[in-house]
């Protein structure tokens, strides 16, 4: 399916619920809002609901204070259909994908190679640099004019998943559309500042905490992190350095998988891994034995079990690839 289909499935709904995944950061905020936005301009009605809440890099995002957080006042939201923005399956959604309950239509619009294609249309392109790409795609398609909150949020989803225009998804297009976006008059050095200056102390100073947790192994070619979760309570809203940790492990010499392990806080007793890959292995692939995926150079997975069992596994499966 395609962007024809994706087209089709907006033209013809009137009322929507949209959705990204759980801990959000640029992309998923940045399509979100930007498809938000452009359904507004369609004269539809729409209402943003995630599972969790606004990391502070992203609370400068234009619309950002309408997105529910979903909770006991979401199960009210009436909607006719339901569209999911960067998520490779409906479980990265969280809790969200309850009010689904009914099976209204699903538009999946997304560019994780991964995707499970689990929608009714699903508009997937793995080639795309993010899902804030795609949503541009979609304003040309449909005619809708970009004005300037749609630029930012597009800039900072396209900027934020290519690492700023320098990861291996950046292409000529993807330089061609910030080109464009930035005539709308964005401000980017402020934006760059919102996103990636704008750490509050004591989380600086959690690194310290961390980076002791910091090894590596197959003769430097895997770096990791371990983060427990001891460190990271009544830090759930403001804890946004997991970027920055696969920065510095990316920029490790000799580095060519950086993985972090980090607890999730609550019950459920699930560890978070993320891997980031700047050699021949596909993190994808890795990923996907764990019951996550992502990109050839950037995937994650939730996995249920304890972090010292987790991280056992899954560097002896990366190990095999090397
Ligand atoms: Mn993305």
């Amino acid at each position: 399916m395609s962007l024809k289909n994706a087209v089709a499935f907006v033209k013809k709904q009137n009322n929507f619920l949209i959705t990204a995944h759980t801990n959000p950061e640029g992309d998923a905020l940045g399509s979100e809002i930007a498809f938000y936005l452009l359904l507004k301009k369609l004269g539809k009605s729409a209402v943003m609901v995630n599972e969790d809440g606004i990391p502070y890099g992203y609370t400068f995002l234009p619309e950002v204070g309408v997105i529910k957080k979903f909770g006991k006042s979401a199960m009210g939201i009436k909607f006719d259909c339901m569209a999911v923005l960067d998520c490779s399956d409906m479980e990265r959604t969280g809790e969200v994908a309850q009010l689904n309950k009914t099976g209204k239509p699903v538009l999946n619009i997304d560019h994780h190679i991964s995707n499970r294609k689990f929608a009714d249309v699903n508009w997937v392109e793995p080639h795309a640099s993010s899902a804030s790409e795609m949503v541009y795609k979609l304003y040309k398609e449909l005619g809708v004019a970009i004005d300037k909150p749609a630029a930012i949020c597009l800039y900072v989803g396209i900027s934020t998943d290519t690492g700023s225009f320098r990861y291996s998804n950046t292409t000529s297009l993807t330089h061609k559309i910030a080109a464009e976006l930035l005539k709308c008059g964005l401000d980017v050095p402020n934006i760059y500042k919102n996103i990636y200056e704008n750490v509050p102390y004591q989380d600086m100073k959690l690194l310290a905490d961390i980076l002791p947790g910091m090894h590596r192994g197959a003769g430097g070619k895997i770096v990791w992190f371990s983060i427990h979760k001891n460190l990271l309570k009544n830090r759930e809203l403001c804890f946004d350095l997991s970027e920055h940790l696969l920065s510095y492990g990316r920029a490790i010499k000799d580095a060519q998988v950086v993985v972090l392990f980090k607890e999730n806080l609550g019950t459920k007793g699930e560890v978070r891994v993320n891997f980031r890959s700047q050699g021949k292995v596909d993190v994808n692939k890795i990923a996907s034995c764990f019951g996550g995926g992502g990109h050839k150079a950037a995937s994650g997975a939730t996995v249920h079990g304890k972090l010292v069992d987790i991280r056992r596994k899954v560097l002896a499966r990366i190990r095999k690839d090397l």
